[in-house]
């Protein structure tokens, strides 16, 4: 099909944190803008166990899922952490999965992104180095799971007001020396 006919879509995308390990942040991303997308969020965070389970729920019952839970958590790498990002363009789901390539990176196109910078751990890990949704139902699952609706500069789904009690971390007016807390 002709790229103009494709529908627009939303994908997630996960650098995941052997992809920050490996410094494959700006790679990965000049592939992605190669192929003609927008990113219209990102955010770098630390993954909670809860939104690792969210994301994963449906891998639940696999043998591989705690050490897949352990991977997103970055329990295996020096940055546990990950880069999240909302891309969107014309068919962009399934243009980001041929960028990725096969789930397992030994059997990816060797020129895919999971072919070219993934591996398999000898515990039998795929170290896989990106997320990317597989479906438009799953991408908007996914997103609603990654992003509040601010975060994304479009409107991409339908949104609802409601006034909620928050308390929030603020700055506190001192000048010091920059923490990373790098655990
Ligand atoms: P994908 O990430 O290509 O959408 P998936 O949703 O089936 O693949 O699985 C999510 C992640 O789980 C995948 O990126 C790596 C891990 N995984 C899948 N199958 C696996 C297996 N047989 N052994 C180890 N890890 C696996
Ligand atoms: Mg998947």
């Amino acid at each position: 099909m002709a790229q103009e006919n494709l529908p627009l879509e939303a994908t997630l995308v996960l650098i995941k944190p052997d992809g920050l390990s490996k410094s494959l942040t700006g790679n990965i991303l000049t592939r992605l803008s190669e192929a003609k997308m927008e990113i219209a969020a990102a955010k770098c965070l630390r993954v909670s166990r809860e939104l690792a389970e969210k994301h994963y729920r449906d891998l639940k019952a696999k043998p591989f899922y705690e050490e897949l839970i352990q991977y997103i958590l970055g329990k295996y790498h020096s940055r546990k952490k990950v880069l999240a990002l909302v891309c969107v363009g014309k068919g962009v789901i399934e243009k980001v999965r041929q960028l990725a390539g096969a789930t397992n990176p030994e059997e990816a196109d060797s020129v895919s992104i999971r072919g070219q910078y993934g591996r398999i751990t000898t515990k039998g890990v795929y170290e896989n180095v990106i997320h990317a949704s597989s479906n438009a139902k799953e991408a908007e699952r996914e997103i609603k799971l990654w992003f509040e609706p601010d975060e994304i500069i479009f409107d991409l789904y339908p949104t609802t007001q409601s006034e909620v009690k928050v308390k929030k971390r603020m700055w506190a007016p001192t000048q010091v020396a920059i923490s990373q807390n790098q655990k």
